[in-house]
């Protein structure tokens, strides 16, 4: 999965970017001039810690990997395409959710590119810039349709107009693709056109160090502004954050109390964007080689868990032996949990639950 940094400038996006390439190990790479910075970052798991030492003791633990995208700020205007508006514009449509930064600290020294610092006006505004990156790829759509459809009439054309000419209408209205009701179909129509208001959306509130631990009433005026389905908020001190992080984990361990910070910023991260994209995972372990912890949509079957690890379990596929990771400790292997019947043999059809460790039997 991919998350796309976004915000205006000077809010705090690089400082959290940093934050989550130390707190989760994530080498940056570079793709040129222009080009955002992109890092993959390991998701902290104790699970999969404790699987690995307590159970399988394997040559290897493999975390699951979350990849995050540092992008350039947007200002007014990115929506139509200007300055290079139109190429991050084209790079943010790659993401899987967006994460939008907004400032919500006082510092006199950091000018705001719209003068005061309110991030409820921001989060609207940069919303803005969006719908009207999304109505200019859908009336560009709009013109293309209309034209092929003077030249032969194809009935999924006429479907694809009504549609395209919905979410239209939808985005005059200023409101998100993501709240629109659509039909699978409908979905799979669009998902090429990869509209960024219909993306997952993570607001993320910069907070001044004076705030922490107080209720914040910004928070609540961002939920009223923009909150919804796909939509979740959240705040967190970027910048002590990240001072915390560089420290060695014994004295982070004290800050992180005096603070009142709670499970560390990165986490937090986290746990919203698996919760936002609907997420859960899944361990491998058996043989003795590799622990790993793999990520799929939640309502996934044993069979696309068997894909994730490898086409060739998926297209083998025999059975899955399935056990809670909290049921296998009790156990203490495998060959143990056999043995008490508490290891679940499961078809493919069976809907992986968070946390199941599943060895697949396949046919090579
Ligand atoms: N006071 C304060 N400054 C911050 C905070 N987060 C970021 N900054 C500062 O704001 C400036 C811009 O931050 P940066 O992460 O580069 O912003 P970007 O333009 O959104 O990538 C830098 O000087 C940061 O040190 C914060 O929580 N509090
Ligand atoms: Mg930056």
């Amino acid at each position: 999965m991919r998350i796309g940094i976004i915000g205006l400038p000077a809010t705090g996006k690089t400082t959290l970017f940093e934050l989550l390439c130390v707190a989760g190990g994530g080498h940056v790479s570079h793709h040129g001039a222009n080009e955002p910075s992109v890092a993959v970052m390991k998701v902290p798991d104790p699970r999969l810690e404790r699987l690995a030492s307590l159970i399988f003791k394997p040559k290897k633990v493999t975390h699951a990997t979350m990849e995050f995208v540092d992008f350039v700020a947007l200002t007014r205007g990115a929506g139509k395409g200007e300055g290079l508006g139109s190429h991050y514009l084209a790079q943010m449509r790659q993401v899987d959710a967006l994460l939008h930064v907004l400032r919500d600290f006082d510092d006199p020294g950091i000018a705001h590119v719209e003068g005061k610092v309110d991030a409820a006006r921001d989060a609207v505004l940069v919303n803005t810039e969006l719908l009207l990156a999304d109505l200019d790829t859908v009336e560009k759509r709009i013109g293309r349709v209309e034209a092929d459809l003077k030249k032969i009439k194809k009935e999924e054309a006429v479907k694809e107009l009504e549609l395209l000419k919905r979410c239209r209408a939808w985005l005059v209205e200023e409101k998100p693709i993501r709240e629109l009701a659509l039909t699978e179909d409908d979905r799979k129509v669009l998902r090429g056109f990869a509209l960024l208001t219909a993306k997952p959306l993570l607001l993320l509130l910069n907070i001044g160090e004076g705030k922490l631990g107080k209720p914040n009433p910004t928070q609540e005026r961002l939920q009223r502004a923009l909150g919804g389905k796909g939509v979740a908020v959240i705040q967190l001190c970027v910048k002590t954050e990240l001072e915390v992080a560089q420290l060695p984990p014994e004295d982070a361990e004290v800050f992180r109390k005096d603070l009142g910070l709670e499970a560390g910023g990165f986490a937090e991260v986290l746990r919203a964007c698996y919760d936002l994209l609907g997420l859960l995972t899944f361990y491998t372990g058996e043989g003795g080689e590799e622990t790993r912890a793999w990520t799929i949509p939640a309502g996934a079957t044993a069979l696309k868990a068997a894909a994730a690890v490898h086409s060739d379990l998926e297209r083998g596929f025999i059975r899955a032996e399935v056990i809670n990771c909290s049921e296998l400790e009790a156990a203490g292997s495998l060959a143990a949990a056999k043995k008490k019947g508490v290891l679940r043999v499961e078809g493919r059809d069976y809907r992986v639950a968070d946390g199941d460790v599943i060895t697949v039997r396949f046919n090579v």
